[in-house]
């Protein structure tokens, strides 16, 4: 009877087990024969959770920009979009003028994270890693985009933070950063790791403007004293609350900004700190909060938003990692004066729903979107691209 028994128990767990492999062989099946632009759209986002002061309101944009990061406006009202992952460079145009995007279309792929993106003199500029890269006349070619001029190849090809976010100056000349290739290291090397470069708009005469920069993936230069504010992303693995990510001024050429030495113009790096005192750098103007992934940034120079905006630093956050309670994941606003700031407040918050998960390393936040970069509109409304889910935000504001 035992036997009879385990026998039946066999045959029931076979079939059994026989009927999960069969299933599970199934769903691989399906999954193969599914083309990867059959998925489906993500769920449109809870605008309504997301908080902008009183007056201001935030829409959609765009949707299907994979990956999205710098953003660049050509003179006809292309919006062109650097993208991380992907290696594509989107076109996005508003035909109709209602604020929402009608086409998203790619004018350059195959690109290894094609992240930075500035426009100049009818000329489109990339910055992929190593490349910088200019495709002319573009945007009369949007369907037919011309081959790319490669300007530079010979950039640092590490990937860590090897990602670009590039503009030009008021001196006509094109800044490139290049992060550091580590979380903290010293790469007396290449002089050029750490640094903010600048070259010619033909990629010639490339130097090391400013040092000491860990990761700067956001610059813009002070509309009036024309100075150049950065972001710099903290080095990890510190603690919660150790060190800030740093809003910074370079108020003339060669100055140092302290990495891989002292972090946050106050903090000695435990390896590093030894060898240089914080006495010889140039502090940040703010300090943004420790692991917030402070990312792209600009200058507010539009007229849509209320006059105390003017020449105010948005600055998009990307959120933490390595941080017990999630930090970041939102837009903050820093008015500044001369070369201070005066006050650093959150513009767009709620894009964090909670935590997600927990590591020993940190928190993963519940996230709808990562701000990566901002721009302003002519006329005058602020964009924000998201990375996680492909969308660009539009704020504007109406009295
Ligand atoms: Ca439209
Ligand atoms: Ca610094």
């Amino acid at each position: 009877m035992v036997t009879v028994i385990s026998r039946w128990r066999s045959i029931h767990l076979f079939a059994l087990a026989s009927l999960l492999l069969a299933s599970v062989g199934l769903l691989a099946a399906q999954a193969r024969q599914r083309p990867a632009q059959q998925r489906p759209d993500p769920p449109p986002p809870p605008l309504e959770k997301l908080k902008v002061p009183a007056g201001f309101k935030i829409d959609v944009y765009a949707e299907g920009v994979t990956s999205a990061r710098q953003m660049a406006i050509g003179p006809k009202g292309t919006l062109f979009v650097g993208s991380r992952a992907g290696g594509r460079v989107y076109a996005i145009t508003d035909a109709d003028g209602d604020h929402k995007a009608d086409s998203v279309k790619v004018v350059a792929s195959g690109l290894t994270s094609p992240s930075g993106v500035a426009f100049r003199d009818g000329s489109l500029y990339v910055g992929a890693i190593s490349r910088v890269l200019r495709y002319d006349d573009i945007e009369s070619k949007l369907d037919a985009p011309p081959a790319a001029v490669v300007l530079t190849d010979a950039l640092p090809t590490a990937t860590h933070h090897g990602f670009k976010f590039i503009a030009f100056g008021p001196d006509g000349l094109l800044y490139v950063p290049v992060g550091g290739p580590c979380n903290v290291c010293e790469r007396l090397d290449d002089p050029r790791f750490a640094t903010i470069l600048r070259m010619k708009p033909d990629g010639s005469n490339i130097e090391v403007f400013a040092s000491g920069i860990r990761n700067t993936v956001g610059f813009d230069w002070h509309p009036t004293t024309k100075e150049l504010w950065f972001t710099d992303n903290g080095r990890d693995e510190m603690g919660d609350d150790v060190p800030n990510d740093e809003l910074n001024v370079a108020t003339q050429a060669g100055q140092h900004f302290g990495f891989p030495y002292c972090h946050q113009g106050n903090v000695p790096d435990p390896d590093f700190g030894a060898k240089r005192p914080c006495a010889d750098f140039v502090p940040p103007a703010q300090l943004m909060g420790p692991h917030v992934a402070a990312v792209g940034m600009t200058f507010y120079t539009g007229t849509m938003f209320p006059a105390a905006y003017q020449n105010t630093v948005f600055i998009a956050q990307h959120g933490s990692w390595n941080r017990s309670v999630p930090l970041g994941y939102r837009v903050m606003a820093a008015k500044v004066e001369g070369s201070k700031v005066v006050s650093y407040e959150p513009f767009v918050e709620g894009f964090m729903q909670g935590i997600r998960s927990t590591s020993p390393r940190g928190a993963t936040a519940d996230t709808f979107a990562r701000p990566a970069s901002v721009l302003v509109m002519p006329d005058g409304s602020l964009l924000i691209s998201d990375d996680q889910q492909g969308r660009i935000y539009r704020v504007s504001y109406a009295k």
